[in-house]
């Protein structure tokens, strides 16, 4: 799972990758971004664990990439280079600069407007799309007359081209659209940025977290849009932990910056988790996946051989499991349920995958 940190120019992405990955992050000479992979923390894990004594615990992680400033007064080539570091990700986190501070470079727009400001960005990964979705029409116009093996689908291909095409040029994102599975499937591999699920973090002042224009700001913008003051959740992140759980209950900053922004992503991304290896002795594993995803696609995010020689998936409920105490309890209290391929996945489940290699 990965996840692109941007927004305009001194909008205090820096400093949240900083607070989130515990990494200085910032870069220079050739660098085009910062990543840092970061540990989900998960209750269930350690709930999990007391029950298994297991040789190891490993968490879901998630990338966060930083990129350099996104603005409309770079050329195309700059905004393209700044970009192209987060087009694979899975989400985009907008960091939007709702703090005032004398002794910070100014915001490059004068004054504070969330509003504004998310609709320059969004203005620019849909200006990034335009770009890559002409070519690829101009490509397929051109090809499309020659009798190649797939050329039905490349006219299959030029029609929803062109329709996205449309979208993009009315400024509005490709997620603004409402795409069929298969033609979702189509896209993946142009890896459109205005296609991706967007968290929005309004960056204020440490004092003004629980001011009312704050959450005016945030209520503007609408689902998916989080309150956190980077700097101070950045000066946290780097107490240790005593002296951390004290001065967030003094300033009031609830749940660490990290803890809150991977709950927004699974919340925006509609992620799950699944556990594996909770027998004594074992790997203690939380794995990610997507809501709706099959036993199939979980075996996947494991091994391709368990996918490749899937024979069937053994699966408990965390709730079942916690209650039964050990999975031998379980299976023997009839809680673990033996599924197919295309059962699809619960959150929590504890799954034991059988297969053939
Ligand atoms: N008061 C206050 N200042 C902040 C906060 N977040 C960032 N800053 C300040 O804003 C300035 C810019 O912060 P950065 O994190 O470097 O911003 P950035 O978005 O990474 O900037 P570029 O990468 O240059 O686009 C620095 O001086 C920060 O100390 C915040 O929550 N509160
Ligand atoms: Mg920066």
């Amino acid at each position: 799972m990965k996840i692109g940190i941007l927004g305009l120019p001194f909008s205090g992405k820096t400093t949240l990758f900083g607070a989130i990955t515990g990494q200085s992050g910032g870069f220079d000479g050739g660098q085009q971004a910062s990543m840092a992979t970061v540990p989900v923390l998960d209750e269930r894990l350690d709930a999990l664990a007391a029950t298994c004594d297991p040789k190891k615990i490993t968490h879901a992680l998630i990338d966060f990439v930083d990129v350099a400033g996104l603005s409309a007064d770079e050329s195309r080539d700059r905004a393209q280079a700044t970009l192209t570091p987060i087009r694979d990700a899975d989400g985009l986190l907008h960091v939007i600069r709702l703090f005032d501070w004398p002794s910070a470079p100014p915001h490059p727009r004068g004054s504070l407007d969330p509003l504004r400001d998310v609709e320059e960005i969004q203005t620019e990964l849909v200006i990034a799309d335009l770009d890559v979705v002409e070519r690829r029409v101009a490509k397929l116009e051109k090809q499309i007359n020659k009798p190649t093996p797939h050329q039905e689908q490349d006219k299959r291909e030029l029609v929803l081209q062109k329709r996205i095409k449309e979208v993009l040029e009315e400024g509005q994102p490709v997620s603004s659209m409402k795409l069929s599975k298969d033609e979702d499937f189509l896209l993946r591999s142009f890896q459109l940025l205005s296609s991706k699920p967007m968290i929005q973090v309004i960056n204020v002042h440490e004092d003004k977290i629980d001011a009312p224009e704050t959450k005016a700001a945030a209520e503007k913008l609408g689902p998916g849009t989080i309150i956190i003051s980077a700097r101070i959740e950045k000066e946290i992140a780097e107490l240790d932990e005593e002296e951390r759980e004290m001065f967030a209950e003094e300033l009031g900053v609830g749940d660490p910056a990290a803890h809150r922004v991977i709950k927004a992503c699974y919340d925006v991304l509609g992620l799950r988790t699944f556990f594996t290896g909770t027998s004594p002795q074992e790997d203690l594993h939380a794995w990610t996946i997507s809501v709706g995803d099959s036993a199939w696609t979980a075996a996947g995010k494991i091994h391709s051989d368990i996918q490749r020689g899937f024979i069937r998936a053994e699966i408990t409920s965390y709730t079942d499991r916690i209650a039964a105490g050990t999975l031998k309890e379980a299976k023997a209290q009839n809680m673990m349920k033996l599924e197919g391929k295309d059962h699809v996945v619960a959150d929590g489940d504890i799954i034991t995958f059988r297969f053939k290699v």
